[in-house]
């Protein structure tokens, strides 16, 4: 491809809106631009590198079992009313109605469809397993639309779904799955973690995630320094540790006056207590009841724990109209003492003594507060998010802890969807099973902004080979001089006969230009043409991350970058 022929409008300027460096380098970069909120047109070098990421999974689906599909993105109401969906999603879904006002969605995934397509047309545990999947655009109307290709309304998905005969053949089925994820992330060339993760809403026991690891990610895991454990901070077990020391004597509980004082920081600042001394008091409503949570004040909650503990099918946190009425006080001066509500407590609220909270009156505190003698809760349930320094729950090691982006995620889903949408088969006896599922998803739009987010430095973008939108970018320092074009022409043949993918920047712009585009756009190797070195009939070959060049002939730079490339 020559330059001058390509679409990629580079940009000089910052873009604004964009928060985090994957989303303004693919704008500035030229692979994308934005077309409504969380809504992106793909261009020229974006589609080249979705197609990319979307063969290396194809590739590894396949040798996996699975048979591509292609199923609709509009999706009949029925569906998801048979699977009881319909009116749990709310206005996350794009919902849509037809000439005769028949219900629709803009697919936000697949589920009801392809279990109602393999209960159609499976019939016998003959027919099973079978691993079936497509790659397509999935529709999720996000309150928030953020961070570019990261949190987008339209994205591009990967979605494989299993059956099998029962739990055991799901077993299989979720070991290949998990092998061709580590696979497809290791040929893209990223470093990730598998971490063991929530199923949450969707239902079954067994989930991994697949984080691809960026400071930027919104994903926090945690892994052991000993064993091979690792957990999103969510799904993370927190270990208590054994007590370190005999408890100290109990002292008498005061009520301070402490004006104005509404954080933990603030209630440090004004006590001299630590935080992890202090006790965090957080309401929620669950299931329409409103629920003290108390913690220790440096840590954080965790409310997908909370939810499963209370095994509460709506929550959220209380407003503090809700909470003023119940509780006589405010956000900021609450706590466990007194408190006409059921009483939750974090395991590490045992470990405390003569701790402080707020004593349910504006502007005042407790110190001293002891659980048992001066409250007790209803449940002590671990509720906290884990984090680096805590104990690995399978050897006792030490958890350290890293961020990332969630690119891939694997369910077992045992029999839910089958058992809401019917599907069955008849296995060897006559009787009819329900089927087996698993669902496995990658994002192949967010992991293209999540390799950008692993990969760049202050220049652009600085590909994966296995991605790259072309391999090799050559670079005339002027392209009006006949000599230098010539060497670039032949170059990009030879290069393009050996199945390099070629960029010949053939622009008629100064060699500065030329070079911070190529570093922009993050090209994986650079061939210069200049006059000086083309006198001695040599070229200058440079890797987008080194510093130095290297000189080689006309003659025998082909070869090499060939070798390099082949190295990679
Ligand atoms: C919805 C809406 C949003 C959703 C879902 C349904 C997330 C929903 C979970 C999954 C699970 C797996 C197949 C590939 C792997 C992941 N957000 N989920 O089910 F209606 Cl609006 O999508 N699906």
């Amino acid at each position: 491809m020559k330059a001058s022929q390509l679409f990629f409008p580079t940009l000089r300027e910052l873009p604004s809106e964009a928060e985090i460096v994957s989303h303004q380098l693919l704008l500035r970069a030229g692979y994308m631009r934005k077309t409504g909120a969380g809504i992106y047109s793909y261009l020229p070098l974006a589609v080249r590198v979705l197609k990319k990421i979307e063969q290396i999974v194809r590739e590894e689906m396949n040798r996996a079992d699975g048979q591509e599909i292609l199923m609709p993105i509009i999706q009949p109401q029925e569906l998801w009313e048979k699977s009881g969906r319909w009116s749990v999603y709310g206005d996350e879904m794009f919902r849509l109605q037809d000439r005769h006002k028949r219900g629709f969605a803009l697919g936000p995934t697949h589920e009801e469809i392809i279990t109602t397509l393999v209960d159609a047309d499976v019939q016998s545990y003959r027919d099973l397993p079978l691993m079936l999947y497509q790659i397509q655009n999935k529709y999720r109307d996000e309150i928030r639309p953020r961070f570019g290709l990261m949190r987008g309304r339209e994205f591009i998905m990967k979605d494989l779904y299993s059956f099998d005969l029962d739990e055991e053949g799901l077993d299989v089925s979720y070991k290949k799955m998990y092998a061709a994820y580590c696979a497809i992330f290791h040929r893209l060339g990223l470093e990730f973690r598998v971490v063991e993760a929530d199923s949450g809403a969707i239902g079954g026991n067994e989930s991994h995630e697949f984080v691809v690891l960026a400071d930027s990610g919104e994903s926090v895991i945690v892994y052991c320094d000993r064993c091979d454990y690792a957990a999103n901070v969510e799904k993370a077990e927190c270990v208590l540790p054994e007590p370190a020391k005999e408890a100290p004597p109990l002292q008498e509980m005061e009520k301070i006056h402490t004006p104005g004082v509404k954080t933990i920081q603030e209630l440090v600042g004004f006590l001299g207590h630590p935080a992890h001394e202090q006790a965090k008091t957080l309401m929620y409503m669950a299931d329409g009841e409103l629920i003290a949570v108390i913690l220790r004040g440096d840590r954080e909650l965790n409310e997908i724990k909370l939810q499963h503990a209370l095994q509460a099918s709506e929550l959220f946190m209380a407003d503090e109209m809700t909470v003023r009425e119940q509780c006589g006080a405010g956000f900021g001066s609450l706590g466990p003492v007194g408190l006409p509500l059921k009483v939750y407590a974090d395991p590490e609220i045992t470990r405390l003594y003569n701790f402080s909270a707020g004593a349910n009156q504006d502007d005042y505190h407790l110190v001293n507060i002891n659980l048992g003698r001066d409250f007790v809760p209803e449940e002590i349930i671990d509720v906290r998010n884990a984090e680096a320094g805590d104990i690995c729950p399978h050897c006792g090691g030490t958890l350290q802890s890293t961020r990332g982006i969630e690119a891939g995620h694997i369910f077992k889903l045992g029999t839910k969807y089958s058992d809401a949408m019917e599907a069955s088969y008849r296995d060897q006896n006559g009787q009819d099973q329900p089927i087996v599922m698993g669902c496995y998803g990658i994002g192949i739009s967010r992991t293209m902004a999540a390799a950008v987010e692993q990969k760049n430095d202050q220049d652009g973008i600085v590909w994966p080979l296995p991605i790259a939108p072309y391999h090799l970018i050559i670079v005339p320092v002027n392209s009006k001089k006949e000599d230098q074009m010539e060497a670039a022409e032949r170059l990009y043949q030879e290069f393009s006969a050996r199945g390099v993918e070629v960029l010949l920047d053939d622009r008629d712009e100064r060699a500065g230009v030329k070079f911070k585009d190529a570093d922009l756009i993050g090209i994986p190797v650079r061939i210069t043409i200049g006059p000086k070195s083309l006198q001695e009939n040599k070229v200058e070959v440079k890797k987008r991350m080194d510093k130095e060049n290297l000189l080689l002939t006309l003659d025998e730079v082909v070869d090499k970058v060939l070798a390099m490339l082949n190295a990679e």
